[in-house]
This record gives C-alpha cells, sequence and structure tokens, in this order.
C-alpha cells in the first residue's frame, strides 16, 4: 500500500509520531511519501519504500502571508496523481486537514479518488483550532475527513465538546519502541550529572505557557528544601527568559541546568529519579510516556491525556493544574523513599509496555484497510 503522510517536521510531539509512524509502516513493507515544508527531524535516512517531497512556498511582495495551504494542496496533488498513492494520511488538523480535502477535490475532478485520514493530536483542538478564527473551517475539514483518530480518550471528548462533532473518532495512543527503550535500561550512567546524593529531576518540553514551566521550577523549589537535587531542564522555547529570570531572583541558578535542544534526551532521561510535566493542557504526553520507558515516575497534572498515561498512584501522581503543593508532596513521597521509588520505576515501566509500538502500529494498519475499501 502507499501511503501519504502529511505533518510538522519539528521536534514536536505530532511530527515525531507521524515520523515514526512512517519510519515503522516503511520496514513492514508500505511505501511511504512524506509531504511536509522541511525533512522530518526524525526522519534521518530514505530508502526505496521512504521518500520526502517538499513543499515550497515562492516569496511574492503582494503577500503578506504566503498561502501554505495552496502551495501544500497543489504539492499533494501532484505527489498522489504522480505516484499512485493509496491513502493520505494528515497528522494536525490545521492546515492539514483543510489542504488534504481541497487536494482531494481537485483529484476528484481528474477523476482520481483517495481516502483522506485526520489525526488530531491537542492544540489542534484544545488551543488554536478552537479560536472563533479558525473553528469553522477546523469544523469542516474535521467532518470532511474520512476517517478521523486521535490520540486520547480526553481529546476525543474535547473535540465533540469544542467543535460539535458527533461523527466516529477512534482512538489511538501515542506509541514508542519499548525494545529500544529496554535496551538503554542498563546503559544509564546515574550521577552524571548530580553530586553524591543529589536526585536528579527532569523536564522536557517547548517551554511554551500552557507547559507552565514556572510551576516546574516551583515544585522543584520545594523538594529540593527537603531532598538535595538538581533540576534539568529539556528544550527551548517563549518561556525559557521568564524561567531564567526567576531562578536569578530566586537564586536557584546553581541547582537548575538547562540543556536546550539536545538528542541525548535518552541518556537524561535514563540517569534522572523523577520527571516533571505540570502542564495546563496535554492531549497525551509523548514526553512523559518516553520518560516512563525508561524507568523514570512521573508527577504531572491530571489534565487532558495525562490522566489516562499517568496512572495515580502507580506510575507516578496526578495533581490539579497549579496545585505545586500537591505536586511537590508527591515528588517528595517518590524521592524520599528507596523502596517506593524503585516500585514507581517498574510500575512506570510496566504502564510504558502498553504503547508499545507493536501493539499501537495495527492499530493505524487496520484504519487504512478500511480507508482503501471507501472508494
Ligand atoms: O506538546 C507540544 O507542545 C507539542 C504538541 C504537538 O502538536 O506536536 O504535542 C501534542 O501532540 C503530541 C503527540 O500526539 C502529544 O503527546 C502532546 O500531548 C500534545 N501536546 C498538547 O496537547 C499540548
Amino acid at each position: 500500500m502507499k501511503i501519504g503522510i502529511v505533518c510538522y517536521p519539528t521536534f514536536g510531539g505530532s511530527g515525531v509520531v507521524a515520523t515514526e509512524l512512517g519510519i515503522e509502516l516503511s520496514k513492514k513493507g508500505y511505501e511511504i511519501h512524506f509531504i511536509t515544508y522541511s525533512q522530518p527531524v526524525r526522519l534521518d535516512a530514505l530508502s526505496s519504500n521512504l521518500h520526502y517531497h517538499e513543499v515550497n512556498v515562492p516569496d511574492y511582495p503582494l503577500f503578506k502571508y504566503e498561502p501554505y495551504e495552496l502551495a501544500l494542496s497543489s504539492k499533494l496533488y501532484d505527489v498522489i496523481s504522480k505516484h499512485k498513492i493509496d491513502v493520505l494520511h494528515v497528522h494536525y488538523a490545521i492546515p492539514h486537514a483543510y489542504a488534504a480535502f481541497m487536494a482531494k477535490k481537485i483529484l476528484n475532478e481528474n477523476g482520481y479518488k483517495i481516502p483522506i485520514i485526520t489525526t488530531l493530536h491537542g492544540t489542534d483542538i484544545t488551543l488554536v483550532g478552537n479560536h472563533p478564527f479558525y473553528k469553522p473551517a477546523v469544523t469542516f475539514s474535521i467532518n470532511k475527513s474520512d476517517i478521523v483518530t486521535c490520540v486520547s480518550k480526553s481529546l476525543m471528548e474535547d473535540t465533540r465538546e469544542f467543535f460539535g462533532i458527533e461523527r466516529e473518532i477512534k482512538v489511538i495512543p501515542n506509541f514508542i519502541d519499548i525494545n529500544k527503550y529496554e535496551s538503554k535500561h542498563n546503559m544509564c550512567e546515574k550521577n552524571f550529572i548530580s553530586e553524591g546524593d543529589e536526585k536528579i529531576i527532569v523536564h522536557v518540553s517547548n517551554f511554551r505557557p500552557l507547559k507552565r514551566i514556572i510551576d516546574v521550577i516551583k515544585i522543584f523549589e520545594k523538594v529540593n528544601l527537603e531532598i538535595s537535587s538538581k533540576l534539568i531542564m529539556v528544550g527551548d522555547g517563549p518561556d525559557k527568559k521568564k524561567a531564567k529570570d526567576y531562578l536569578r531572583k530566586n537564586n536557584l541558578k546553581n541547582s537548575v541546568i538547562f540543556l536546550g535542544k539536545t538528542n541525548e534526551v535518552d541518556e537524561i532521561l535514563c540517569s534522572s529519579d523523577l520527571f516533571l510535566l505540570p502542564s495546563e493542557k496535554e492531549s497525551f504526553g509523548l514526553s512523559a510516556l518516553e520518560a516512563m520507558a525508561l524507568k523514570v515516575p512521573v508527577v504531572s497534572t491530571n489534565t487532558g491525556g495525562l490522566k489516562e498515561l499517568n496512572i495515580n498512584g502507580n506510575s507516578g501522581y496526578t495533581s490539579e493544574i497549579g496545585d505545586i503543593d500537591s505536586m511537590a508532596s508527591n515528588a517528595i513521597k517518590i524521592l524520599s523513599d528507596k523502596s517506593l521509588k524503585k516500585k514507581y520505576r517498574s510500575q512506570a515501566f510496566e504502564n510504558a509496555k502498553k504503547y508499545d509500538i507493536k501493539k499501537i502500529i495495527p492499530l493505524y494498519e487496520k484504519i487504512y484497510d478500511e480507508a482503501l475499501n471507501i472508494y
């Protein structure tokens, strides 16, 4: 089967899920065509089953905003008709589902029928897509997709509630390759950053306001009063300066390390004692799943899909958004008791196993088969 995949090519979760999905499908014999504005970051090698087509948007002085959807629709038309693609799978509704619908219409005019699968990832529904500027077009393109999937039960409920959508939405969670992570368990060099008995607490995100990174620091501050620890901040984004200002004002600079966008995330995670994710919104929480796969317990909020992933009292703890005291005391509970920490570590890993790539890919294969039968 030939599958076209449209996604954001960046480090963000939706791009990572789409890229890993395409790579895995290509290994299983599917011919995969990525169509996006630059080569996806996790797509390091192309092969006879793995192709990449770049969408170019030429500069023109008249345009205040470059019409990316238009360029994407045209590119989709070209790639789909040239390579005889069977199914088009778009990740993140904005503007991908809309551009896919337009491409489908153009193809139809030329006698070519193609089913469209749209996967909703989170902020396309809970934040951006919900804005009145976009809502009618997002609602329309979700309704016009042949199959719609989303990454958690919570995101499905939000999609129904925010957009009044009644059609079927299938839940297919994020996934990880558990074998890859398991093979790293023994390689983790504890204390490569910490001194003595210091605990390592880690946060990974794009530092957008909805990640609440000041909460990350405040939780750490409280923990550090009772348990000597270091906070590792992985990633980059708009709230980094705010975080650095807070650290300066509160004399915490020496306890918090910013590592930026590193490729060593797994190595950092597996040397860590605890993962913090106090997000305001999180449709699934792929970064928390990656931590769990490396046996790192998670202290998070109970927002969105996080409560489905991080089982309260099992893989870690969940609290209300902004409840810094509760998250700090949960972190202290896990970190202060060696045998409890060991128990949480193994429970986190057991929970992560539910999301193994081998279990999730067949769910996508099933919908591709369904899609093929539509036309
Ligand atoms: O979390 C982010 O800021 C990145 C964002 C994205 O759109 O790439 O991630 C979303 O999709 C991921 C993959 O499905 C989910 O694991 C994340 O929870 C989700 N982020 C939010 O809902 C905020």
